[in-house]
């Protein structure tokens, strides 16, 4: 049983659990189900290698949910969570992952309407049976209505950081088999998009044969929908699609740059080859002219990239920018710009910890930042207007600094350079003024900005908000500027152009939240901010220590914006850093 099979099982737990109201555990499985989604390794191999040990050591995986674990891996069921299932037959996963709905109406919504599955909910609300039910209305009916609208339009496809893990696990699998010589993932992951329909794996091989049998028989292969010897293509059993390409070394270059795509950027390459004598395609560059007599057809031998780049007469176009926005025109003027590289970003300016609604502490985090190479981390936790999340007020806020000072005299003492900053997430309250004082605001190193509330106002409105706020002398960074959760809450509405001219003026620097159910700003944005001389910072909002892994997926957003290293203030070293926002 697969970790993303187990996963499932325990947040559907988690949710039997809360339509209950039983205390601590909806939460408790919710963050195993996280935390072995997360893991690098199965977790069906460390219960054979280790045992019940083994699976203790997971994070969050006390003895009751390490026995169910064991329970599934050893009998492929759970007793306990089949009597759940059996009193509310639902697709609980599915239901619950639309926006305004959760466990509790999942529960009503079956016992009133008998809705089991997401296609009962969208009969329902289109004949408006919802807004009749105890609790409901016209409104939180319209909401479940813009919800399913939302899920069908993204559907099918999967967050970035959704396939990240499954691909990394994946390719460590194949790359296990030693049937493949060279193997890489090209497509829209390897442009490091924010959704991805389908995974596109590419393979050198001795043995094609022997490369796809091993391919077809991987272990949570749920439909092999085609086996050949050049092209396979399976279904995993966590529904994503796995196409694999078996090509010859000699067509390397060519056969990778094809399935990297995307498609535009494609099509006008094959324009430019034309229009210089030759035909490119995924078999490689070949010489337009008819063969003379006799003689074979010879192509330019393109066994990498960078040959089909520098045969067309430009520079090498990173995968991030391959969308046919300019990139190509740019790339044969040889006026790219120098991306931020993966490893760039040196410190982390969003961090939660267990002061509000994060789970470790601010020592912790700092320990893990550390571990991963990082040089410092701001710890940035909610303000009080945030009352589910246990928001600081300013009496507690001046108690943390003096936390932060303790633990960076320890990394002094330890002679360690690491440093641990003083920050916030402010809220921005609805007519653009912050919920914290601006004496205490200014005792801290730095002060960032968000919207998280009254997500819903005209943009004129909006935009007036963000640049009150912005035009605040303390605050430095706007975090997460559109507030959009990817498939779940739309960005909101206002004037960019206009916020990036306030951005600028104050010198306030616009985030790029690596978080990937968030990516905020995403490419084309980060792109104008750029273009209009805005500063930018990655963060991951890590409200864990593993959240602080999320950083690359930010790097690889401001790649795809065409950010270089100077835009990203993170990249320099603190003192730097520090003096820029003081
Ligand atoms: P996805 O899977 O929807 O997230 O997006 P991609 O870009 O991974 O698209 P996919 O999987 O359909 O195809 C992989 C690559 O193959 C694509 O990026 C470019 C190339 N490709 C696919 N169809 C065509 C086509 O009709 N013409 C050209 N020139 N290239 C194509
Ligand atoms: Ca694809
Ligand atoms: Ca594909
Ligand atoms: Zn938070």
């Amino acid at each position: 049983m697969t970790n993303q099979a187990i996963a499932k099982i325990l947040k559907e737990m988690a949710g039997f659990y809360e339509m209950r109201d039983v205390p601590f555990k909806p939460r408790a499985y919710e963050k195993a189900a996280l935390a072995i989604e997360d893991l690098d390794e199965q977790a069906e191999e460390i219960y054979e290698k280790q045992g019940t040990k083994g699976l203790l050591g997971i994070p969050g995986v006390g003895r009751g949910i390490a026995e169910h674990i064991e329970e599934l891996l050893s009998s492929g069921r759970l007793k306990k969570y089949e009597q759940m299932r059996k009193k509310i037959p639902v697709d609980l996963v599915e239901l619950a992952s639309i926006a305004g709905v959760g466990p509790k109406t999942v529960k009503t919504l079956y016992q009133k309407l008998g809705i089991r599955t997401v296609t009962d909910l969208k009969k329902a609300a289109v004949k408006h049976k919802i807004r009749d039910l105890p609790g409901f209305g016209d409104k939180s009916e319209l909401q479940i209505l813009a919800g399913l609208n939302f899920q069908t339009a993204s559907s099918g496809r999967f967050t970035l950081g959704r396939v990240f893990p499954i691909v990394k696990d994946l390719v460590k699998r194949l790359k296990s088999g030693t049937v493949f010589e060279k193997l890489e993932v090209g497509g829209s992951f390897r442009r490091r998009q924010e959704t991805v329909g389908d995974i596109d794996v590419l393979g050198t091989s001795t043995e094609p044969a022997k490369a796809m049998n091993f391919f077809v028989r991987l272990k949570d292969v749920d439909t092999v929908l085609e086996h050949g010897e050049t092209k396979s293509e399976i279904r995993l059993s966590n529904g994503l699609q796995v196409d694999l390409r078996i090509v010859k070394d000699a067509n390397w270059g060519a056969a990778l740059q094809y399935f990297t795509g995307d498609k535009a950027h494609n099509v006008k390459l094959r324009k430019i080859a034309i229009a210089k004598g030759y035909k490119l395609s995924e078999y490689g560059l070949t010489p337009n002219r008819p063969p003379s007599r006799g003689g074979k057809r010879r192509g330019v031998i393109v066994d990498t990239e960078e040959k089909v780049y520098r045969a067309l007469d430009m520079d090498f176009i990173p995968p991030e920018l391959r969308t046919d926005t300019g990139e190509i025109e740019a790339a044969q003027t040889r006026r790219l710009p120098k991306l931020i590289e993966y490893g760039d970003v040196r410190g982390d300016l969003q961090v939660q910890t267990n002061w509000t609604d994060g789970s470790n502490s601010i020592e912790e985090l700092a320990e893990a930042a550390r571990k991963l190479g990082r040089e410092y981390i701001c710890i940035t936790d909610h303000t009080k207007a945030l009352a589910m999340t246990g928001g600081l007020d300013e009496r507690k806020l001046l108690r943390q600094m003096k936390e932060i000072d303790k633990l960076n005299s320890k990394f002094r003492i330890q002679h360690s350079k690491f440093r641990i900053l003083k920050g916030a997430e402010v809220n921005i309250l609805k007519y653009g003024n912050l919920d914290i004082r601006e004496d205490v605001l200014d005792k801290l190193d730095i002060v960032g900005v968000s919207i998280h509330s009254h997500f819903k106002m005209s943009s004129a409105e909006m935009t007036g908000r963000i640049i009150a706020a912005l035009s605040r002398p303390c605050v430095d960074i706007f975090f997460h500027p559109t507030a959009r959760l990817i498939g779940r809450r739309e960005p909101i509405q206002f004037d960019f152009p206009k916020v990036l001219r306030a951005a600028k003026r104050n010198n306030v620097a616009l985030e790029v939240n690596a978080h990937p159910e968030r990516l905020d700003l995403h490419d084309t944005l980060i792109r104008q901010a750029v273009e209009a001389g805005v500063k930018l910072v990655i963060d991951t909002d890590a409200h864990s220590t593993k959240d602080l892994e999320f950083l690359h997926f930010g790097e690889a957003q401001a790649r795809r914006g065409w950010a270089t290293k100077e835009y990203v203030l993170n990249s320099r070293p603190v003192a730097e850093l520090l003096k820029y926002f003081s």
